[in-house]
């Protein structure tokens, strides 16, 4: 029997007020049969980054973003290696953590990285039995399955190692009604509660992306089916494309339900650089190159958060002009006209369509950017916007002398 693993929320989901067809809607969750998956995810748990200054970049994201500051850890707490900063943004959450002791592992890894995403963590209902599956299929297990307790209860976690220096933290927090882990304490700020501050400008995490080397693509899409049960998606970017006017190829896995997507992309042998090349260039190994939220309202996210100074990859007016993109996409909810004044992307493909931007590189290396992304329907990736797309990047890459 195929159970409705659409049905299944998390705390975080359930306290944002936020409800399966809302979900659905947003990340475009499909059914699927959760008893014969070997290593069930229920959602993201988290997005780690390490940052030169989790202190200011805290106040980047409540400020920017529309995130709520949740939890933190520190020297004031007890954690003197470093400071660590939760933050919120209806079912996503994000922390932050910048090296405070001078010999922080921390302040190793971002001279070596610059700011990016360290873990994504993976909230699981059986931590070890994700870990005895993903020990079988061969993978490297960082941490054993252990517990974390403190009065609120106890969480368990373990680890594996994916691309480059990233991990997959796996936790299950059933047991745990802290603020995020223990050794965080709840702490909040006057900021969201200020006038005119911004409102929950997204609601999810839709999907994170993940840059690996040359000839890479196809062992981590492997590596996510075997050792983690995901599954294959059918949007891809082959060679065909590739070579057409862009140096990447691209596949996309996902968990049974959709909940939790990654896809992969590798450089492809181009006559320019490949954006990829740069990225790994700059990073100074593989990881995670895009994270897309998902908003109910592209719009007025796009606005508030230009307005908060915020950088987007600009389009081209002819996009909107172009007479075979306007027969393909149809009708969406709002004029064109709208979309054309902030440089909203869209698409449509056989279930729906979709709205979509990208900011421009939000650290001082051209690395990690975010992408917003609105559903209906479509549960793609946008590729019909890739040629506009990985030509706005381009113009970029070039504006930095990086092509
Ligand atoms: O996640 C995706 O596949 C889309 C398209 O460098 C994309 O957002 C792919 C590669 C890239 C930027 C966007
Ligand atoms: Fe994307």
């Amino acid at each position: 029997m195929a159970t409705d693993s659409t049905r299944t929320l998390t705390p975080e989901e359930r306290e944002a007020d936020l409800d399966v067809d809302q979900l659905k809607q947003l990340v475009g969750l499909v059914e699927y049969d959760e008893t014969k998956d070997p290593f069930p995810v229920t959602a993201m748990d988290a997005v780690v980054f390490v940052v030169g200054n989790a202190t200011q970049a805290a106040h980047y994201y409540q400020s920017a973003f529309g995130m709520e500051l949740v939890a933190y850890a520190g020297p004031e707490t007890g954690t003197r290696d470093h400071k660590a900063f939760v933050l919120r943004s209806g079912s996503a959450r994000f922390v932050l953590k910048g090296g405070v002791a001078p010999d922080s592992a921390l302040l190793d890894h971002h001279r070596e990285h610059g700011d990016g995403v360290v873990d994504l963590a993976l909230e699981v209902p059986d931590v070890d039995a994700c870990i005895r599956h993903a020990r079988a299929q061969g993978a490297t297990i960082l941490d054993e399955p252990y517990d974390v307790s403190d009065d609120h209860g106890t969480v368990r976690m373990a680890a594996i190692a994916t691309y480059g220096v990233t991990r997959h933290t796996l936790v299950d927090r059933s047991r745990y009604s802290g603020p995020y882990l223990p050794g965080y304490v709840a702490r909040t700020s006057g900021y969201v509660k200020r006038e005119g501050a911004p409102k929950r400008l997204f609601q999810a995490i839709d999907h994170c992306v993940g840059n690996v080397e040359l000839g890479q693509m196809d062992y981590w899409v492997n590596w996510y089916g075997k050792v983690m049960g995901f599954v294959n998606m059918a949007e891809f970017v082959g060679d065909d494309i590739a070579t057409e006017y862009s140096a990447l190829m691209s596949k996309v896995v996902a968990n049974g339900n959709h909940r939790v997507k990654f896809p992969l992309n590798e450089p492809a042998i181009a006559k320019k650089k490949s954006q990829i090349d740069e990225y790994l260039e700059y990073y100074g190994s593989p990881g995670c190159q895009h994270i897309a939220l998902a908003t109910n309202d592209i719009l007025r996210t796009v606005d508030i958060m230009r307005a908060e100074g915020v950088d987007f990859l600009d389009t081209p007016d002819a996009y909107y002009d172009d007479p075979e993109l306007r027969a393909r996409i149809g009708e969406v909810r709002v004029p064109i006209q709208e979309l054309k004044k902030r440089g909203v992307l869209v698409d449509r493909d056989e279930d729906g369509y979709l709205l979509q931007i990208f900011t421009k590189p939000i650290g001082d290396r051209p690395t990690v950017f975010y992408e917003l992304i609105e559903r209906h329907g479509s549960l793609g990736f946008g590729k019909g916007n890739f040629k506009a797309l990985f030509e706005s990047i381009e113009r970029e890459q070039e504006r930095r002398g990086n092509l």
